[in-house]
């Protein structure tokens, strides 16, 4: 996959990706990541990329120019077969659709993608309605601008690229891919300042391990995100075993209390 990118802080991007798991798929040509200077594609002696809004307001808005003649300098430099589809142009804003494991997953079919980061108070909006193709934002929080988003965009849809992860299933297993969290995981020592591993983990006794893995699963997720089991493949049953079973225990862990004053 070709991912470029263009914003005004390109150094920005210099650091996340010479690290890891990145820079080995960079290495070995699974990916390239081309992060490009908006200020480039200005015409002007100050190199302006940004100017006053109209209407007035605070801060300053990207003028387009630089923006489109950006992607469109970016665009023709990709190589494509004929008739190969048009990359989609990617706005990072806090309009745009909520990213998720979904997207992370639709945008890993493509070839390439064109990332567009904003800054100040945002884009003349000819931008989004005439060049951009789909916009997403990363959470519901303020940020600066739409460098950092670009980069978890990057980061969740480059490690589902065959290849990128040493492990082929790896990507599969992760929580939010089956729409779930994860179970707890612990490695030595078995007993840390006192703290044991759960007995089950040592038994080797692997239909119980797994077992007590999904109900661990089931119950995280029903106390930290209930609204992930409704969206998930979570059975009435097991969603009612996990549920007695947890009441069992709250009952259980009241009963050793010290009575209250
Ligand atoms: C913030 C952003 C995302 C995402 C792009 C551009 C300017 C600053 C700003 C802040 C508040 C209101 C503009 C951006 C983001 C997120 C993305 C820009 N700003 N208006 N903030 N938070 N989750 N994606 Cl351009």
């Amino acid at each position: 996959m070709r991912i470029d990118v263009l914003t005004i802080f390109p150094q920005m991007f210099d650091v996340p990706f010479s690290f890891g798991i990145f820079k080995r798929a960079i290495d070995q040509n699974l990916i390239s990541i081309n992060v490009h200077n908006i200020r480039d594609y200005t015409h002007d002696k100050h190199h302006t990329v940004d100017d006053y809004p109209y209407g007035g307001g605070p801060g300053m808005i990207f003028k387009p120019e630089p923006v489109f003649e950006a992607v469109e300098a970016v665009k023709a430099r990709i190589p494509r077969e004929s008739g190969a589809a048009e990359p989609p142009v990617i706005l990072l804003t806090p309009q745009g659709r909520l990213f998720n494991q979904q997207i992370a997953m639709e945008l890993s079919e493509y070839r390439n993608l064109v990332l567009i980061c904003g800054h100040y108070e945002g884009i003349d909006e000819r931008v989004v309605e005439h060049l951009v193709t789909d916009e997403i934002s990363i959470g519901d929080y303020v940020l600066t601008g739409g460098e950092l988003p670009a980069m978890v965009v990057i980061d969740a849809v480059i490690r589902l690229l065959p290849g990128v992860l040493g492990s082929e299933d790896s990507a599969q297993e992760d929580s939010h891919v089956n729409g779930l969290l994860e179970y707890p995981q612990y490695t030595r020592p078995a007993v840390f300042r006192g703290w044991p591993v759960p007995e089950v983990l040592l038994s080797g006794n692997h239909a119980q391990i797994a077992r007590w893995r999904r109900q661990q699963i089931i119950q995280r997720t029903l106390e930290r995100r209930p609204e992930l089991i409704d969206k998930s493949k979570v059975s009435q049953e097991e969603k009612q075993m996990v549920e007695q079973f947890t009441a069992l225990d709250k009952a259980k862990s009241s009963l050793n209390k010290e009575p209250e004053e």
